[in-house]
């Protein structure tokens, strides 16, 4: 067990509450395996309703996954502990998007990587004037995962490629907009909402209804129409010619969000979403991410990314290759291989 998180049970209602404060809540190995047994335990226990997903204390929600650790992994141990990591954190993913009991997640802050595996598999997902959700891998030379190559790809039009490739931060309108989130709630009816919910837990549905705000406007829907223009091919150099082809100061922007993120992560990201767009298991979804983990914990990129995002923190990384033409179809093909026998993930036994 592990203090990081807290998991209690109110009447009917399961409750896993992040507890890393000094790390925005990132989840750890022991973090996402004490979730997943109390989540286990909930699912078979026929006086749990449903399930509530939130953060303890100070900002929310979670910055993602335990990248330091894993970058330590890669360096000293080969990336054994880096890929323990991903193989706990991608079950607690999959338990959570095949779970049988409704699981309500709240996004109240920070809602990244990691968050996003943790949210985008509950059937409620409360989005307030706090959340900042994003899938920001490319600046660290690591890929967009935890189920990402399953939900981007399903949002309307581009807009997950264009997730992807600029590391753009949604705030909850957006959220709404783009169906990341089902609802929108002030962040002061929050503990209403789970109180009520705690109380009937049957309700969900009605209770956020009726506790839901009117958002701002959506910022993104202004710019769905050149989102889906600009961002259509599935060719990272063909976007990169699109956005220099464009005249205006957006286009301008969003090519260098583009072009100064990783060009490896860029491309892994497109064919990783041509791939997961029509796949119809989950599970073959984060089998895949898996391979891609374990390959991409391991590339220079990614020690390199951390080391200027958050140990540095000069934001100043130097891919290698530097440009998307230095990537070839036959590395990607490497990335994106099957792992040896007795080395690839899999889900918790039915
Ligand atoms: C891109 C990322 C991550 C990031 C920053 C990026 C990421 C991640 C964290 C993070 C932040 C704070 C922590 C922590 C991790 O930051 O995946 O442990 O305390 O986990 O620009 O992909």
């Amino acid at each position: 067990m592990t203090a990081e998180v807290h998991l209690h049970t109110h009447g009917r209602v399961g409750h896993v509450s992040l507890a890393r404060p000094k790390a925005l809540h990132a989840l750890t190995q022991a973090m996402c395996e004490a979730m997943s047994e109390a989540l286990l335990g909930w699912r078979d226990d026929p006086q749990i309703e449903a399930v509530l997903i939130d953060h303890a204390e100070g900002r929310g929600f979670c910055a993602g996954g335990d990248v330091a650790l894993v970058r330590r992994s890669a360096l000293e141990d080969g990336g054994a502990a880096g890929r323990a990591f991903f193989f706990a954190e991608y079950r607690l993913n999959h338990l959570l998007f095949t779970y049988p009991k409704p699981v309500a997640a709240f996004m109240d802050g920070m809602t990244m990587g990691g968050g996003v595996g943790i949210s985008q598999p509950a059937k409620y997902r409360v989005a307030t004037e706090n959340t900042l959700f994003a899938m920001p891998e490319g600046a660290i030379g690591l890929f967009p995962d935890v189920g990402a190559g399953w939900y981007l790809p399903r949002l309307k039009g581009r807009a997950g490629a264009f997730m992807a490739l600029t590391g753009a931060r949604l705030d909850g309108a957006e959220c709404l907009w783009a169906g990341l989130a089902t609802h929108y709630l002030q962040s002061e009816r929050l503990a209403e909402a789970k109180a009520r919910i705690a109380d009937r837990p049957s309700e969900i549905a009605a209770i956020l209804a009726e506790l839901s705000a009117e958002p701002p406007a959506a910022r993104i829907a202004g710019n769905a129409e050149r989102i889906d223009r600009l961002f259509a091919s599935d060719s990272l150099e063909e976007i990169i010619a699109a956005l220099e082809g464009d005249p205006s100061d957006w286009a301008a922007k969003e090519l260098k969000a583009v072009t100064t993120k990783c060009p490896t992560t860029a491309k892994v990201a497109l064919r990783e979403f041509a791939e997961g767009a029509p796949r119809t298991d989950f599970a073959e979804e984060m089998r895949a991410e898996y391979r891609l983990a374990a390959r991409m914990m391991l590339r220079s990129d990614f020690a390199e990314g951390v080391r200027a995002v958050l140990i540095d923190k000069d934001n100043a990384p130097r891919w290698n290759p530097a440009a998307p033409e230095g990537v070839t179809a036959e590395a990607l093909d490497e990335i994106f291989a099957p792992l040896p026998a007795g080395e690839e993930w899999s889900p918790f036994p039915a």
